[in-house]
């Protein structure tokens, strides 16, 4: 992966209270000759909430709202809304995201999702909807649903601890067949837990997934796995080694440390942009040609 000569592409502002810590992993769609980025941004209260910028090239942002468009509402999210992911289903945009919510300092979290008209999304009236928790009571994250259904049924990957799980759903409210996919390795890049980064991208050669992967020191890198095309339960392709991995300033050092960690991926004409956050802190952006990742899995 090229990193962009110009990372990090967002910080915090220290003059929007919602956002004038840290600023960092983002959902990223495509849409209208534009990358629309929704990130997790944390200010003076330490509550995530989503924020929205663009760019028009992948890499240079061009605007950005100095509001967020999304927040907790609910009990179940109170201590924040973190970590979205974005696909386009139908005509609709589904996000998902984590659900935060702490009782005596402790910490529960479980996978949220919601949807948006289209053309809401693009106009700017953020008007979600269905807002609702898929596996009420479950500790999970780091769940994405595929574009499109798969045999009928939508999809969605996730995170119980420590593995890469799927569920299935006929109307994107119950969710049921759950189970691990990909566990962690005993040894390498991903041996402490694993999680879905991006949307996965549908190929002729199956679902390309970007995944992050956590080594027991606490140091989180990203790699690509590659899933069958009617059978998304079957794993083809692992990697051996990551995609990217912490080695720049901004990736080793911030609010968490050594961290790559990514909600978004984009495919502009021949290349893959992958959107993610450095330590916890600022988001970035790398690039591939996709001929090349594509090659990856398939050697
Ligand atoms: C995960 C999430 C991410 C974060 C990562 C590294 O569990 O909380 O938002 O980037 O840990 O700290």
């Amino acid at each position: 992966m090229e990193r962009f000569s110009g990372n990090p592409i967002l910080k915090a502002v220290a003059t929007h209270p919602w956002e004038s810590r840290e600023v960092f992993n983002a959902a990223a769609v495509y849409l209208n000759d534009k990358v629309h980025l929704l990130y997790r941004a944390l200010g003076e209260d330490s509550i995530s909430r989503i924020g929205y910028a663009t760019s028009k090239d992948g890499y240079t942002i061009e605007e950005r709202l100095p509001y967020p468009i999304f927040k907790p509402k609910f009990e179940s999210e109170k201590d924040g809304c973190e970590d979205a992911r974005i696909s386009i289903v139908e005509k609709k945009l589904v996000m998902t995201y984590t659900a935060l919510c702490e009782y005596n300092h402790l910490q529960s979290y479980q996978v949220a999702l919601t949807t948006i008209g289209l053309d809401d999304f693009l106009q700017r009236k953020w008007n979600w909807e269905n807002r609702q928790l898929p596996f009420s009571g479950i500790r999970n994250k780091n769940a994405v649903v595929f574009p499109e259904r798969i045999n009928g049924r939508y999809v969605m990957l996730h995170r119980i601890d420590p593995d890469l799980c799927i569920a299935y759903s006929d109307d994107l409210v119950r969710w049921c067949d759950i189970k691990a996919i990909m566990k962690p390795r005993t040894e390498g890049w991903d041996n402490w837990k694993i999680g879905v980064a991006g949307t996965p991208i549908k190929t002729s050669e199956g679902w390309l997934v970007i995944y992050h992967g956590v080594r027991v020191e606490k140091l989180y890198s990203l790699g690509l796995a590659l899933l069958d095309l009617e059978h998304p339960e079957k794993v083809l392709y692992r990697s051996k080694t990551p995609i990217l991995t912490p080695k720049k300033d901004y990736e080793r050092f911030g609010k968490v440390p050594n961290v790559v960690f990514s909600c978004g991926n984009v495919v502009i004409k021949d290349k893959m942009f992958l959107y993610y956050g450095g330590a916890d802190s600022v988001l970035c952006v790398a690039s591939i040609q996709f001929d090349e990742l594509l090659s990856m899995v398939t050697r």
